[in-house]
C-alpha cells in the first residue's frame, strides 16, 4: 500500500517506521528530522531495533496515496486536512489525541476519514531516530457507519507491518476511553514531570483515577457507555503498558512547545459545562497548564 504519514513526531515516526516496513511510506514533518531520515534513513529503537528508508518530505501538497495516516497535534488538524486536500487519497485516518479532530479532517477531504486511537510510547530521541517506550496497540474504524471495507483494509495494511491493531465498530466509546487515558495520564505527568509508569502507584495516581472518572461521567452524558472502572482500568493499562514513556505533554512542557490540553483536559471541561457538570480535576489541570503555557509558550493560541 502507499502511504502517507502527515506528522513526523514521536508517534508518526514510529507509525510510519513500522509501516515502512511493509509499504511505501512518505513522511511529512519539519527539518532536522525530514533531513535526517532523507540522509541515512529513519532508525526505530526501543522495543524495536531497525533501521528503514521511507520518503520524506517538508512539503504535504500534492500528494497522492491509497491512505493518509494523520498523526500532527490536534490544534494543527485543519491545517493538515487543507494541505491534504490538495493531493488524492483513496482514505484518510486519524491517529491524533483529542476529539473530533475527524469531523475537521473530514471538511476538507473528499475521501473516507476514519477515526482512530494509538497507544503506543514513542519519543523523539534526536533527527533520524525515534524511541518505542511502550508497544500499545491502534484500535481503529469507520467514524459513523459505511466505511468498513475501507477500515478493514487500513486494518489488514497496518497488521501485516507488524502494528497490534483491532478493527472496531464502536469508534465513538474508543474515542471517550482515549480521551479518559489521555486526560488521566498527559497533563499529570507534564506538570509532576513523571514518566507514565508513576501512576500505577504514588501521590499522582488519584490525580489520574478522578480525572479519568470525570471525563468518563461526561461521555456518559454524550450518550456513551463507558463507565468509571472502565476509564481508570484503561488508565492503568496504558500507563503500564508505557511506563517507561514520556507523556506526549510531558514532552511538549520539555520543549517549551504548545501543548493539547485544549483538545483533552479542557474539552471535557466544556462538555461538561453544557450539561452543568463539575469537573474539578480536569479544570484545575487545564488551568495549570494554560498558565504555564501563558508564561512559557510564544502563541499559546
Ligand atoms: O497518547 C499518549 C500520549 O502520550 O499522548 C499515551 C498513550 C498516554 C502514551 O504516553
Amino acid at each position: 500500500m502507499d502511504i502517507v504519514v502527515f506528522g513526523a513526531g514521536s508517534l508518526g515516526s514510529l507509525v510510519g517506521g513500522l509501516l515502512a516496513r511493509e509499504h511505501a511510506v512518505t513522511l511529512v514533518g519539519r527539518d532536522p528530522h525530514v533531513a535526517a531520515v532523507r540522509e541515512s534513513g529513519l532508525r526505530v529503537g526501543g522495543r524495536f531495533d531497525f533501521a528503514v528508508r521511507p520518503d520524506a518530505t517538508t512539503d504535504g501538497t500534492g500528494l497522492a496515496a491509497d491512505l493518509a495516516v494523520v498523526t500532527v497535534k490536534a490544534f494543527d488538524t485543519e491545517a493538515a486536512g487543507e494541505t491534504l486536500a490538495t493531493g488524492a487519497f483513496d482514505a484518510a485516518l486519524s491517529l491524533q489525541n483529542g476529539m473530533g479532530n475527524e469531523e475537521v479532517l473530514a471538511d476538507s477531504l473528499d475521501c473516507p476519514v476514519l477515526a482512530g486511537t494509538a497507544t503506543y510510547g514513542a519519543v523523539l530521541r534526536e533527527p533520524g531516530e525515534v524511541e518505542c517506550t511502550g508497544r500499545g496497540e491502534v484500535v481503529l474504524g469507520p467514524r459513523g457507519g459505511g466505511t468498513a471495507d475501507v477500515a478493514d483494509a487500513a486494518g489488514r495494511a497496518f497488521g501485516t507491518a507488524g502494528i497490534e491493531t483491532t478493527v472496531a465498530d464502536d469508534m465513538p466509546r474508543r474515542l471517550w476511553e482515549k480521551l479518559a487515558v489521555n486526560a488521566g495520564i498527559n497533563a499529570t505527568t507534564a506538570l509532576a514531570r513523571v514518566e507514565n509508569g508513576a501512576l500505577l502507584d504514588g501521590p499522582a495516581r488519584d490525580v489520574a483515577a478522578d480525572a479519568a472518572r470525570e471525563t468518563a461521567r461526561v461521555a456518559r452524558d454524550q450518550g456513551v457507555e463507558l463507565g468509571d472502572d472502565e476509564a481508570v482500568n484503561a488508565v492503568e493499562r496504558v500507563a503500564e503498558a508505557t511506563a517507561a514513556n514520556t507523556s506526549s505533554m510531558y514532552q511538549d512542557v520539555l520543549a517549551d512547545r504548545r501543548t493539547e490540553v485544549e483538545a483533552i483536559n479542557e474539552y471535557v471541561v466544556a462538555r461538561a459545562r453544557e450539561a452543568d457538570r463539575t469537573v474539578p480535576v480536569n479544570r484545575t489541570l487545564t488551568n495549570l497548564l494554560r498558565a504555564w503555557e501563558n508564561g512559557t509558550v510564544e502563541h499559546p493560541q
